[in-house]
This record gives structure tokens, sequence and C-alpha cells, in this order.
């Protein structure tokens, strides 16, 4: 049976269940599609807009770098990220079920611009689901798919973008009509969905639709952003890690770092534009000046926590190397494989007074796990680039 068969077989056929009509609600209108789609429309747009600057750090480009400051602006960035997309998932769920009669309804392809529209829908409704989908599946470490989660996830970020652009483009006037009527005219866009659009029913209303999904959403929010604000993380039920655990992604036994001590022959090379290179044993580095900072660490996935670090400032050992004014670094790890071994600070940030190698955690010497010896910390970077067991600076 083609996919055409079958869709004209769960669409028209009087006895299937699928049959437009077949469960009439009068929610099912175009007021509360409307009301869904704005409520929609903004959440995407700050999960677009937050998740473009989480791609600029882990992508930089030379013409825009980050600035350091304010250190604490990607924990907020990316906890409205994560705590948006969540919060999406009922919107899109009622959304879907408010308007799936209609997608299922065969399609007129008289003018090319319904195909145009059609087409659109598509893309958005496939592209929304697999944008929550996936992010969801990110933060759970479960990635299910042969593909690079990033890749997909930005990439199909813009797509879901553009069908939201063109469908707001075609729906703008109909959904500003349907927001000013106070009561839905039943010949006009609801006989289309084979509805009834009676205000007086026994059901839920409207305006009780919408408190039930606004709620749920609000529910999912209140049980993961705890992940991210402190105060709230006692309510953190639904969230995968707890910050008050200082979480860890990789362990030092995961990404094949043995146990680093005097011994092991540790150092740290300071190389690249340099005008000395450098080349510091554990104790040559106890006995530079240490610096303290109150920084946060935000993973992507939407934790973070906050905690006082210890260590030596980046800027001072690219003096002590004479490195030139405005100088870039990447940083390397003794991890020898693996997606973040290696992390970029541009000049601004390594500039930055607060951008250090840590040695010391919270008034303790890391754990091999956080990154013993020497881990980057600096403000307002994703977790990921805050590489753990740094052994090489490459000056660029
Ligand atoms: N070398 C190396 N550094 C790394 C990682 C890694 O996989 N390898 N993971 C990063 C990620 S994704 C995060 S969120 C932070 C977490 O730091 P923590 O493990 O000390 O909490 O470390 C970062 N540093
Ligand atoms: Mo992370």
């Amino acid at each position: 049976m083609s996919a055409r068969t079958l869709l004209a077989y769960v669409t028209s056929d009087p006895g299937r269940p699928l049959r437009q009509g077949r469960y009439r609600s009068p929610l099912r209108d175009e007021r509360l599609a409307a009301w869904l789609g704005a409520a929609l429309g903004v959440l995407f747009s700050v999960c677009f807009l937050t998740g473009l600057f989480s791609h600029l750090h882990q992508n930089p480009v030379s013409w825009l770098p980050v600035p350091a400051r304010p250190a604490g602006l990607y924990r907020v960035t990316q906890g409205l990220h994560v705590a948006s997309g969540i919060a999406s998932l009922p919107v899109l769920l009622a959304k879907l079920w408010v308007v799936w009669p209609r997608l299922l309804s065969r399609p007129s392809f008289r003018h090319v611009s319904g195909l145009v529209e059609r087409l659109g829908i598509v893309v958005l409704v496939g592209g929304g689901i697999f944008m929550v989908f996936s992010g969801v599946a990110n933060i759970a470490l479960w990635y299910p798919w042969p593909f690079s989660f990033r890749a997909a996830h930005f990439w199909m970020a813009w797509m879901t973008m553009g069908g939201i652009l063109a469908h707001v483009g075609a729906k703008l006037t109909p959904s500003r009509l349907a927001l000013r009527r106070h009561r839905p005219a039943l010949a006009t866009a609801d006989a289309a969905l084979g509805t009834t659009a009676e205000c007086d029913h026994d059901g839920l209303t409207r305006r009780g639709f919408l408190a039930t999904v606004g709620a749920a959403s609000g529910a999912l929010t209140m049980v993961t952003v705890g992940q991210t604000v402190p105060a709230l993380a006692p309510f953190a039920l639904l969230a995968p890690r707890d910050p008050r655990d200082r979480p860890i992604n990789r362990t030092a036994a995961m990404a094949g770092v043995g146990e680093v001590d005097a011994a092991s022959g540790y150092v740290l090379s300071v190389e690249g534009r340099v005008g000395r290179p450098l080349h510091l044993s554990m104790a040559d580095l106890a006995a530079l000046p240490a610096s303290e900072a109150r920084l946060p660490i935000t993973c992507v996935e939407g934790w973070s926590f906050s905690a006082l670090w210890r260590g030596i400032r980046l800027r001072d050992l690219l003096a002590l190397a004479e490195a030139p004014d405005a100088a870039e670094v990447k940083v390397e790890s003794l991890e020898r494989e693996g997606a973040f071994r290696t992390s970029f600070v541009n000049h601004l940030q390594a500039e930055d007074r607060d951008t250090l190698l840590a040695t010391h955690l919270d008034g303790e010497v890391l754990t091999p796990d956080h990154g013993y010896p020497l881990r980057l910390i600096g403000p307002d970077r994703p977790g990921v680039n805050q590489t753990k067991w740094v052994t090489r600076l490459v000056v660029m």
C-alpha cells in the first residue's frame, strides 16, 4: 500500500478512526490554534536565539569574538534555551492535537500557494517535533540516532524557523481575525475543521484548555529548571543531574586520563607564537601566584553550578611566555580523543582577569574527575569549553 493510499484510507474511509470529524471537539478551532501558535512562536524564538548564541560559543568566528562579560551570561542564555525547549513540549502537543484533523485532511493542490503552505507545515511540524525530541534526548545523554546531534539540531533549527516564518506569514491575518472575534463564526474555519464550535458545551472551555496546557508547561519547567536556578534545586525532580552534587559528564577514567602526579612526568607547556616557550612541572606551577574567581560552570545540557575557583591566571602565563598582544589560545587536554579534548580562548577571554587554569574548587584541590591537576575555567563560557586535564597551551 503506498503512502498516498494509506493517507487516503485513514482520512476518508468512514469506518476508519482517523476520519475527519470523527473526534468532534469544539476546542479544535482557529482561535485556540492561534493562541497556542503565538505561545509556541515566543518559546521557539527564545530557544532559537539562545541556541545561536551557544553555537557561536562552540563554533567561534574571528569577526565576532564572544566577550568574557557578563560572566554569567551563558548561564542565563543556556538556562533559557533548555527551559523554553522543555516548556514548549506540552504546547506543541496541544497545538498538534488542535490542528491534526486539518493536517490529515486531503490536501487541495489547486493553488500553488496551498501546496507551498502544506510543504511548509511538513517542515514546521517535523522540525518542531525533532527539535524538542532531540534536545530532550541530549539532556538525557541518549543518542538513538546515527548522526551528529549538534549538526542536526543546528541545521534543523534553521529549517524549523524558516517553516515558522512562512507559517506566520500565511496565518497572521486569519489568526488576528480569529483572536479579535469573541465567538467564532460556526460556518467558517470551524466548519472546515469538521468541528462544531458552540461555546456552551459541557467539556473544557477554551480558557480551561489553555490554562491546562499552561499549567503542564509550568509544571515541567518547575521540575527541571532547578538544575540551573539554585533556589529551585529541591524541586528539580525530573532533571537528570543535580547541580548540588557538582555533576561530571566525563570522568578521568572515561577520558583515559590515568593517575597524574609529580612522578608521572606531568608538565604544562606554553608554545606557539611565544617569545619564550614554557615547560612547567607541578612544582613550577605551585610556585606561581594564584588568584581566585567565583564562576559558574554551565553545561550545554542546562545544568550549572557556581563555585569558587583558585588557579593561575591565563594572562599571567601568556605574559610569562612573552605572547603577543591580543593572543588567542588553543587549550589541549591530556585526554587523547574525545570531542572536548581541546577548546579555544579568544583574545577578550584570554585577557580577562578571571580566566584561570584552576587547581582548586571551593578551597580543595581538584579531584581527578574535575580535571586534576589543571582545568580551564573562564567567565561566560559553555561547559564544553572548560577543558579538564590541561597539558598544553598553543598561542595563535
Ligand atoms: N578534556 C575534557 N574536558 C571537559 C570535558 C571533556 O569531555 N573532556 N567535558 C566538558 C563538559 S561537557 C562540561 S559540562 C564540563 C563539566 O565540568 P565538571 O566535570 O568539572 O563538572 O567539563 C568540560 N571539560
Ligand atoms: Mo557539558
